[in-house]
């Protein structure tokens, strides 16, 4: 069974995604997931231009020897572009191999290790009054796990907080603005850090011990100020404590990990196992936050994961909206399949991409689960991705108070 077309399709529902769509000489359809938030026309570029004229006419079940021909065939390796264009392909050739199967992917992975995948949401709020609402719409909604993210006095729009939601409303975090250039954020660390305790304090006493607390720190601070908010928030017993620093130097984490005993994860940005040798040898983490989409499909993490495993270093892919949903079943099959599952990050696509994207997976009781359909078990409606053309859009940067540049 041979791979026949490879089409590139980029449509914007509300946002950008790039899908890669394959189809067998035996009309089987493959699709994956080729989205990088920003920088999305590089990737379609990427598959378009130099990767889909080399599948046509490759067998179609060789997903292992694709995998090593688009990686060490291109002879440059890793970075994001390429890592999302070959997760593109990997995602496409796994739907069609589950489709010719009869199974859903995650039962060529292994099979089920778990009963549904433990789901995160995201709360957020401007006021500390407006996060509590937002966490309890949330647990209406029957997430049991919850990342917060929250205005610091004295700054205007931090990261990761959306528009202050009424009860009962839905979160609507979308960063990356259609606008021509960047929007520019303002940053002030000391403040962030001064504020950020109290935060988790009052969440802590207002929903009690058990509830599952994440946060993401978003790459901001240095070794020394990481570990002075890694030690302030150990009373309250975070799930984890993301991107504490920027991820381009795992060395930094040595010190963290050496003042604190608040559980961190990284990755979101590192595309391959490769970026991960020290922070998993050195047990410097303790959640992997790549995504399949961005880090060489199911089949780069599933590397990366087994690699992880023998550190006792568990999952936690990365899943906002930027992702489609096809990224997100294929992170769904691995979370049901792999043994060092640990937690999945799940914002809900809107309803427009949601009719572009067909999807089975289900939300129930705060776990998420693929489903039964062949495959990905994702169907994309052509006519309807044609109408929605792409738009440009940026992510923020991000700058200090005297104007200088940082990470976002
Ligand atoms: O900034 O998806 O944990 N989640 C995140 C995200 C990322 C965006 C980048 O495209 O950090 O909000
Ligand atoms: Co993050």
């Amino acid at each position: 069974m041979r791979i026949e077309r490879a089409d590139v399709v980029v449509t914007s529902p509300g946002r950008n995604f790039v899908t890669l769509r394959l189809q067998t000489t035996d009309g089987v359809v493959g699709l994956g997931d080729g989205t990088l938030n920003g920088r999305e026309l590089a990737v379609a570029s990427y598959l378009r231009d130099h990767v889909a004229p080399l599948l046509v006419g490759r067998e179609a079940h060789d997903v292992e020897d694709t995998w090593q021909y688009l990686s060490r065939g291109a002879y440059w390796r890793r970075g994001p572009v390429t890592m999302t264009a070959i997760a593109a392909v990997d995602m496409a050739l796994w739907d069609i191999k589950g489709k010719v199967a009869g199974l859903p992917v995650y039962q060529l992975l292994g099979g089920r290790s778990r009963r549904g995948a433990l789901a995160y949401g995201h709360a957020s709020g401007t006021t500390l009054e407006a996060l509590m609402t937002s966490i309890r719409n949330h647990l209406d909604r029957g997430f049991r796990a919850i990342r917060l993210q929250t205005g610091v006095p004295g700054l205007g729009k931090v990261y990761g907080v959306g528009t202050d939601q009424g009860v009962g409303q839905k979160y609507d975090y979308e960063p990356a603005g259609r606008t021509a250039v960047p929007v520019e954020e303002d940053w002030d660390t000391r403040a962030y850090l001064r504020h950020i305790p109290s935060v988790f304090e009052a969440v802590r006493a207002e929903f009690g011990p058990e509830l599952p607390l994440l946060h993401d720190a978003h790459h901001r601070l240095s070794p020394n100020e990481a570990a002075q908010l890694g030690r302030s928030l150990e009373p309250y017993d975070l799930f984890w404590l993301e991107d504490v620093t920027p991820a381009d130097n795992p060395e930094a984490l040595r010190r963290v990990r050496a003042m604190t005993t608040t559980p961190l994860a990284i990755g979101e940005v590192l595309t391959s196992i490769h970026d991960y040798r020290t922070l998993v040898t050195e047990q410097l983490i303790d959640y992997v936050r790549s995504s399949p989409a961005h880090t060489g499909g199911i089949t780069g993490v599933k590397k990366l994961m087994d690699f992880a495993a023998l550190y006792g270093i568990r999952s936690g892919f990365h899943q906002p909206t930027d992702i489609s949903p096809v990224g997100m079943a294929a992170a769904l099959h691995l979370d049901i399949a792999l043994h060092n599952f640990g937690i999945q990050e799940f914002m809900e696509h809107n309803e427009r991409t949601l009719e572009v994207f067909r999807t089975s997976y289900t939300f129930a009781d705060g776990l998420l689960d693929p489903g039964e359909t062949p495959g990905l078990g994702v169907d994309l409606d052509l006519d309807l991705a044609a109408q929605l053309e792409y738009t440009p859009a940026y992510l923020p940067v991000n700058r200090l108070r005297d104007g200088t540049l940082h990470d976002w």
